[in-house]
């Protein structure tokens, strides 16, 4: 793991990990990449490349230019934004991940890092306590990409050593850069919203309750399973992770403790539907006994570093 090229790393997730791997493997060790060419301001310290993943060649030359030999894909449609475009999610989710793992093989890159999500559950699966291993059939074409994704880097682990690693990611909490059209960005908006205005008008019913993590504990799950021995690892497509689990109602509660006049009202739209058919909560064992995952933030203190990070952001004077 000498030279990480990160795809996608301009979004929620890649513009964090950047600066952490930036931190843990230096500057120079770290190409940043995404299809957006903005990014070179935002990467002021990394070699940037523009890199739409559906273009093989231009990945491929990449690779080369660069030495590359880890690569963290993070190029991605999300699941509200793939409901509503299901054509662009397989096209990125599929054609771009076929081109990432295709590559990696035939330039026998050392490690691939693929991101699964809590989205590979479906209406069959167990919604508590999501096991390792159970049914999975999503009934969204982001679960579906990803259900892929994870059985190709078992596929493909089996036959031809590629080393893959991923992680079922809950949904991120975070307060650098906005999520990119997930259904769980509720639980960032609320925040800003809680700030700005004092209300909130929240996309799932007050009851959904979901597995969340927030972004330091996902930067240091991600280095962390990327830096465990191969010989620990037993699963290549997606290790379930968990931090913390919360309705709507419960993050409005805690909101409420800082801003007591904090009012939250619901419009369920179509992310009820996905949220219904996600876990609870997923039981995590298998990455706890691996590799060590262990979390440090919870609801209680990630809301109160969220309140002051957001305030901080939107320039509103606000103390805890
Ligand atoms: P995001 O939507 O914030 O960022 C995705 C990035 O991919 C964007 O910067 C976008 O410009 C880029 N992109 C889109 N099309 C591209 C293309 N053709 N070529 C190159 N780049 C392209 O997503 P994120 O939240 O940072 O998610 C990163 C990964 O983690 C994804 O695989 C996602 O499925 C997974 N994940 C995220 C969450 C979460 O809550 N954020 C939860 C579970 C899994
Ligand atoms: C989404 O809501 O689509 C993501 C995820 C959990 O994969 N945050």
């Amino acid at each position: 793991m000498k030279k990480i090229l990160i795809t996608g790393a301009l979004g929620q997730i890649g513009s964090e990990l950047s600066v952490e791997f930036s931190r843990r493997y230096g500057a120079d060790n770290v190409v940043v990449s995404d299809v957006n060419s903005e990014g070179a301001k935002l990467a002021p310290g990394n070699a940037y490349e523009v890199l739409d993943v559906t273009d093989a060649a231009a990945l491929e030359a990449i690779v080369k230019r660069h030495n590359v030999d880890t690569i963290v894909h993070l190029a991605a449609i999300l699941s509200a934004k793939g409901e509503q475009n299901p054509d662009l999610a397989w096209k990125i989710n599929i054609d771009g991940l076929l081109n990432v793992m295709r590559i990696s093989m035939s330039m026998k890159l050392d490690r691939l890092m693929v991101p699964s999500s809590i989205a590979v559950f479906g209406p069959t699966s167990v919604l508590y306590d999501s096991p390792q291993e159970t049914i999975l059939k999503p009934n969204t074409m982001y679960g579906v990409t990803k259900v892929i994704g994870e059985l190709l880097a078992d596929y493909y682990y089996k036959k031809s050593g590629l080393d893959m690693r991923g992680i079922r990611y809950p949904g991120v909490i975070s307060y650098r850069t906005l999520p990119g059209g997930g259904t769980t960005d509720y639980a960032v908006e609320i925040f800003y919203e809680a700030l700005r205005s004092g209300r909130y008008t929240c996309p799932l019913s007050s009851d959904a309750c979901l597995p969340m993590i927030y972004m330091p504990d996902t930067v240091r799950a991600t280095a962390e399973l990327l830096e465990a021995d191969p010989d620990a690892i037993k699963v290549h497509g997606g290790y379930n992770v968990g931090a913390m689990s919360f309705t709507p109602a419960q993050i409005a509660a805690e909101i409420k403790k800082y801003i007591p006049s904090f009012e939250i009202e619901y419009a369920p739209d179509f992310r009820r539907e996905i949220a219904r058919y996600w876990p609870a909560s997923v039981d995590d064992s298998a990455a706890r006994a691996q590799w060590g995952w262990k979390e440090e933030w919870n609801l209680e203190n990630m809301t109160r570093d969220m309140l002051v990070n957001v305030a901080a952001k939107l320039g509103i004077d606000f103390k805890l």
